[in-house]
């Protein structure tokens, strides 16, 4: 349910001061510690991050997508491992359940992700199988009353951290697509799960991946998500519908962060006896950038209120994924230009924000899948209008 505008304009007041006074502070220590402070982490929780989306019924606030979004771009601003930790929570380790659970499944795990004593994560990808989701590899065998799990799993955020994972697996062999596969809530603790080695990666120090391995790992057939076999591929992209407009609001965030901070240096850094913000060659990095996150931004809202109001937003999604996640790469590359040499200095945060923007094009879907699913309704489209 909505909230009221006075409570939704408290809200993001009380987000944007926590990234401006916890946060963005703590940049620093976490990625040169590649660790988030227990605190900051008790700090989220008590401002109910790891719930904002789970449904009040199950002790989150509920938020509804316009909502969701409205924060994500106060939460956007502060480097984006932050976000990472509570973000499984809020979307892909959470919303498998909230959409496609069964009632019981809902009620044994929707208030610890709400409350965020349970960390949930979302295992999809495979060594194997990245892009091309529906061939996934790792195999659910039905044995009685319980499936067994083979495979392995990759790239897995919070995997270490996760006390659930929404796993998608193959129950039909014989369906060699999206078809065969079911999705299931997989407990840490489960004989047969273990986890790998944590990824040195080119950024976002502080959010954690790494494997997720299953070996002869036996779960109760209670576990299948939604109690029918074959719906896992459907979930997984519902799933990702959602998570993919949440990334999109990310970018913005961090659009509109590394905007001010690209000024705020500019107006400060003097060369040729004048403040680097009157030189029009920079002038037009400026405004191509104010133009860039803007777009992002009323795309975002737009395809969140279009969800809200109940259409399928699946273009939608992948316009504002694909669009955001550009932009924002062309921001940050801009801010290092814009602080020269200082911009390849680690002591400047021009640099971590690059690197750490740089994820955004590749997780939750490529610029080059969001392309393919943009163009394939398209084209369906056409060809339905074609009589085709
Ligand atoms: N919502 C609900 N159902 C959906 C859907 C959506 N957004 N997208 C597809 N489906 C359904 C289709 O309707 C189809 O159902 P039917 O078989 O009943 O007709 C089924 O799922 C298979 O769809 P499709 O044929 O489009 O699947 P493809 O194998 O061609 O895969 C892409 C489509 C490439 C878009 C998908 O694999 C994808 O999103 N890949 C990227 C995965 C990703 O983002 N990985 C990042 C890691 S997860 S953080």
């Amino acid at each position: 349910m909505a909230l009221d505008p006075g409570t939704l304009s408290q809200l993001i007041g009380t987000i944007r001061r926590f990234v401006d006074e916890r946060l963005i502070p703590a940049e620093t220590e976490v990625a040169e510690s590649d660790a988030i402070p227990d605190e900051i982490v008790a700090g989220m929780r008590d401002l109910g991050l790891f719930g904002l989306t789970a449904p009040e019924d199950y002790g989150g606030l509920g938020l509804t997508m316009e909502e969701e979004v409205l924060a994500v771009f106060e939460l956007g601003r502060a480097a984006p491992a932050f976000r990472s930790m509570f973000a499984t929570n809020v979307g892909i380790g959470m919303q498998g359940i909230a959409i496609d659970g069964t009632p019981e499944q809902k009620a044994k795990y929707l208030p610890g992700l709400a409350s965020g004593d349970i960390i949930g994560s979302f295992a999809l990808t495979e060594p194997e199988v990245g892009s091309d989701a529906g061939s996934v590899r790792t195999t659910a065998r039905r044995e009685g009353d319980a499936y067994v799990l083979n495979g392995t799993k990759r790239f897995i955020t919070n995997a270490t951290h996760a006390s659930l994972f929404t796993v998608m697996a193959r129950t039909d062999p014989s369906q060699k697509g999206a078809a065969g596969v079911s999705a299931f809530a997989v407990e840490r603790g489960t004989p047969g799960l273990s986890t790998g080695k944590v990824e040195k990666k080119m950024g976002q120090q502080g959010a954690h991946v790494c494997d997720v391995i299953f070996e002869d790992c036996r779960v109760p057939a209670s576990a299948l998500i939604g109690g029918v076999e074959g719906q896992g591929f459907k979930t997984a992209m519902k799933v990702l519908d959602k998570g993919r407009l949440h990334i999109a609001a990310a970018c913005v965030g961090l659009s509109e962060r590394i905007l001010d901070d690209m000024l705020a240096y500019a107006v400060g850094r003097r060369q040729f006896g004048r403040p680097l913000a009157d030189f029009q060659l920079l002038q037009a990095m400026f405004a191509d950038s104010k133009a860039d996150a803007y777009a992002a931004r009323c795309m975002v809202l737009d395809a969140a209120r279009k969800r809200d109001a109940g259409e399928d937003v699946s273009v939608e999604a992948s316009c504002a994924k694909m669009f955001a996640s550009e932009a924002v790469g062309r921001i940050a590359d801009r801010n290092v230009q814009v602080h020269g040499g200082n911009g390849y200095i680690r002591e400047y945060r021009a640099e971590q924000l690059y690197r750490d923007a740089r994820l955004f094009r590749i997780y939750e879907g490529t610029t080059q899948i969001q392309q393919i699913i943009i163009a394939k309704a398209l084209t369906a489209e056409a060809k339905a209008r074609a009589g085709l």
